[in-house]
């Protein structure tokens, strides 16, 4: 007999995502992924100066504000006519590239890989290595004294890499990652000025000169984090990869081969040529990728918090309008489509796109151009290619900048009395899109439809599955206590639910919070 598993929230993501899953037979017949807080952050940008667009959506998630606020750089400058000076764009991609390295950093070791590890196999460690034993000793002092969080509680599986001295070694690099991230935080920061909340790029540009000295401290830094990157992170990617009980995560989690890339670090000022290529994927056919048509993109709402004169708009054209007692509704994300289809966003999709050498040889090895399902394990291994190809690009970057040449196009002051304007960029998470209508001067419309909505939307008008909900049928769940692939498969994606938790009610005028359970 099927049974109803409900999983809320899913932790180890960004937000509060709730997960259900009908599960017969051992394994997951049905799925539903519901966004279980309400984001308004387009709402209240209505009438607001276009620039304080960018300083605004910067606050829709402490996770990926960096993201937010280049896309709402590039949707300003496309409304407002800007020459982007070449500097500004460099500028730009070693902000973004700094972040996505950090942000892959941040979800292979700190959310997804406790999925994997036993780290209470350390206590076990019985190797003479003494940064090794030092963690031993720690690790026992925190389990001795009930300190056990994030490592605890867990799902129970008997497929945990519990080996003491590869589980030591994997604990060790996950310490390390802190570190790591830390570095990668101060590169942004060294143009950017503070994560989060930074005032480093603006519409025209950005704020910081290149000099001989900031270029250098970034150089160093990145190059640290380059030598992490390939002796580690890479390193411990193939050994999970590699763990015999792991071997149908290889196909398992595929979420149904239609795959989206908007592209990003753009090598021109027009955006041209994108140094992650821009492309679609429909139907597996990875070796063919299409050209992509910003027409083709609509949100459904048949099954989201939303009234119905919001189903089936392109995001030019897109209304944010709540509906709380929607009939079968069950989710506040929309359900974004690009030609009808749900679209996998994110590094998986865009390294398919790509086709980077390095991660076509590994899904040579590993026969996934012949089954041409792409699971839980491949989306881990895009991102940790895509970290490398980009680290290692960018310090090609940081020599193109020319010091003392401008970073800022004035044009961006003048505001017109109307203009349309995108601004398609690629996160950490997938395609980030930020749509704007400057009406009378001011915001008359602004949309986002960011890499979350993609991957963890709800069924469509015509009651297709979103591709997380797609990529959970069929996981194996021998234990309904301990759905343990269901987590490992969702956050795969590195999902964030991005933040807003108060809504005005017109009636009482007052601030309400509200949970959906
Ligand atoms: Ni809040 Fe984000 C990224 C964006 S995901 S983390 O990357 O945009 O929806
Ligand atoms: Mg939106």
């Amino acid at each position: 007999m099927a049974q109803l598993i409900s999983i809320d929230p899913v932790t180890r993501i960004e937000g509060h995502l709730r997960i259900d899953v009908e599960v017969e037979n051992g394994a997951v017949k049905d799925a539903w992924s519901s966004g279980t807080m309400f984001r308004g952050i387009e709402m209240l940008l209505k009438e607001k100066h276009p620039w304080d667009a960018q300083q605004v959506v910067e606050r829709i998630c402490g996770v990926c504000p960096l993201v937010h606020g280049t896309a709402a750089s590039y949707n300003l400058d496309d409304a407002l006519g800007v020459n982007l000076p070449d500097n500004a764009r460099i500028i730009r991609n070693l902000c973004l590239g700094a972040n996505f390295i950090q942000s892959h950093i941040l979800h292979f070791y700190h959310l997804a890989a406790l999925d994997y590890v036993d780290v209470a196999a350390v206590a076990q460690y019985s190797g003479s290595n003494p940064t090794l034993q030092a963690l031993k000793g720690k690790v026992a002092g925190l389990v001795k004294m009930g300190d056990v969080y994030p490592f605890l509680p867990r799902y129970e599986s008997d497929d945990y890499v519990s080996d003491p001295e590869l589980a030591t070694v994997l604990v060790s690099h996950y310490v390390q990652a802190l570190e790591m991230r830390k570095k990668a935080q101060e590169m942004l920061s060294i143009f950017y000025g503070r994560m989060p909340s930074f005032v480093g790029t603006v519409p025209g540009g950005v704020t910081v000169q290149p000099t001989v000295s900031n270029i250098a401290a970034f150089r160093a830094r990145l190059s640290e984090l380059r030598a992490w990157i390939d002796s580690v992170y890479i390193q411990d990617i193939l050994t999970v990869a590699g763990v015999a009980a792991y071997a149908p995560f290889l196909s398992a989690g595929d979420s149904g081969g239609n795959y989206l890339a908007y592209g990003g670090f753009d090598q021109d000022s027009q955006g041209k040529e994108k140094f992650l290529p821009r492309g679609v994927i429909t139907d597996g056919d990875v070796m063919n990728v299409k050209p992509f048509d910003e027409a083709k993109i609509t949100e459904s709402v048949k099954y989201s918090w939303y009234k119905e004169d919001c189903e089936g708009l392109n995001p030019k054209e897109g209304k944010t309008d709540p509906d709380l007692e929607k009939e079968g509704a069950y989710s506040f994300l929309k359900a974004p489509r690009y030609d009808g289809k749900p679209m996998e966003v994110g590094p998986l999709a865009r390294m398919l796109v790509m086709k980077p050498p390095m991660l076509m040889d590994l899904a040579t090895k590993l026969g996934l151009l012949k089954a041409l399902k792409f699971g839980i394990l491949p989306r881990h291994a895009a991102r940790a290619v895509e970290c490398k190809i980009l680290a290692d690009e960018m310090d090609k970057w940081l020599d193109e900048l020319k010091v003392g040449e401008p970073i800022w196009d004035s044009k961006a002051k003048d505001i017109p009395n109307e203009a349309y304007g995108r601004g398609l960029v690629e996160g950490p998470r997938g395609a980030l899109g930020h749509w704007i209508h400057i009406q009378n001067k001011v915001i008359g419309n602004y949309q986002c439809v960011v890499p979350t909505t993609w991957n963890a939307a709800p069924r469509d008008k015509n009651g297709e599955r979103g591709p997380i909900e797609t990529a959970l049928l069929g996981l194996p769940v021998p234990d309904p206590e301990n759905p343990i692939n269901v987590v490992r498969c969702v956050r795969s994606f590195d999902p964030c639910l991005a933040c807003a938790i108060h809504v005005i009610h017109p009636e009482h005028n007052g601030v309400k919070e509200f949970r959906v359970v």
